[in-house]
């Protein structure tokens, strides 16, 4: 009973930001996301009869605390749902610069959940895998798909509806994004603390979740029109909001450093010579451009000079998940 999955990570467009149901892990707004071919985790996962527990190594190393006590809730979900109670060993490698601000949490949960139904013998539809993806964490619900994908938020209270679906195919379109590594300090208030904070304090959240259908229906458009520049500036401006709803929260907190306020300004500078590039934060200070193909020299090269910024990496739009032959996997 052993399967291995490959899962990308994914940047948000159209940000998560905001719980309705923190244990279900139900957002109170649908977000939209690229999944990104350069950062991934692959997972395999065994389960048999002669485990007294499940164990976890994380690139090559046993995890404890937090991070295990996470990992085996989760396969918790996936032995309920087979109705079996094998525990699990569980080898995960991350292939995610965690330094660039990418969450290895949506790559690390959508291979865990995939090889782990996978190994137990569960038949997942891609929506199904989703669902149970999503109670891991939720970003990750989304890296089941490549290319674009929607998080729909749901109406019901059990989370049976709340799941991502497919926008646009890897191949739809070759945008690319650019990882402005800032800083490898660990970041202060976490994305679930710091989410939870402004759900609870901050008065700006309503009018955050008010604003996103209309967020989203045209950045939907653009990608379907191939439109750089609408799906760009939405992007952006989407982000600044999100970010704008923790200055308003008790106590008020802001994941920029000076830096990330520089990149910002540098990307604004880009666009004022010509070079249609966009930016966009995730819960953290690092910054991510998004630009085109033909630009790429020149975007490289402009984010890499800027003081305080220690490395650029970048991705291209990536696939959903795949499953690997256990001899692949190393
Ligand atoms: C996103 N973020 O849409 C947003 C934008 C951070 C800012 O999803 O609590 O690690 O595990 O559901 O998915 C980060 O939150 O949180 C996140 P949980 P997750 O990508």
């Amino acid at each position: 009973m052993k399967a291995t999955a490959k899962a990308h990570t994914n940047i948000a467009l159209i940000k998560y930001w905001g719980k309705r149901n923190e244990a279900l892990i139900l957002p109170t707004n649908n977000s939209l996301s690229i999944t990104l071919d350069g950062f991934y985790s692959t997972t395999s996962v065994e389960f048999k009869e002669e485990l007294t527990g499940d164990r976890f190594l994380l690139d090559d190393i046993a995890v404890e605390g937090e991070q295990f006590q996470r990992v085996t809730t989760f396969l918790d979900l996936v032995r309920d749902l087979a109705g079996k109670e094998l525990f699990a060993e569980v080898a995960s490698i991350n292939a995610v610069p965690t330094a660039a601000g990418f969450a290895s949490s949506a790559s690390g949960f959508a291979a865990l959940a995939a090889a782990s139904s996978k190994a137990i013998g569960l038949n997942l539809s891609e929506t199904e895998l989703s669902r149970l993806t999503r109670q891991g964490s939720g970003s990750a619900c989304r890296s089941v798909f490549g290319g674009f994908a929607e998080w729909q938020k749901g109406e019901e209270e059990d989370g049976s509806d709340s799941y991502a679906v497919p926008i646009a195919p890897q191949e739809h379109w070759d945008i690319r994004v650019a990882a402005v590594v800032l800083s490898s300090k660990m970041k202060k208030v976490s994305s679930r603390a710091g989410m939870r904070r402004t759900v609870e304090t901050s008065p700006f959240f309503k009018g955050w979740v008010e604003s996103i259908p209309q967020d989203l229906e045209v950045i939907k458009d653009g990608i379907n029109n191939k439109d750089f520049e609408k799906v760009g500036a939405i992007a952006e401006a989407n982000c600044l909001k999100m970010h704008a709803t923790t200055l308003g929260a008790n106590p008020p907190f802001t994941y920029w450093l000076d830096t990330t306020v520089s990149v910002m300004q540098t990307v604004q500078q880009l666009r004022d010579s010509g070079i249609p590039a966009y930016f966009t934060i995730d819960a953290g200070p690092n910054v991510k451009v998004l630009y085109l193909p033909e630009h790429e020299e020149k975007v490289q090269e402009t984010l890499r000079t800027i003081p305080g910024v220690s490395d650029v990496k970048l991705s291209r739009v990536g696939q959903g998940i795949s499953y690997l032959e256990d001899e692949k996997f190393v």
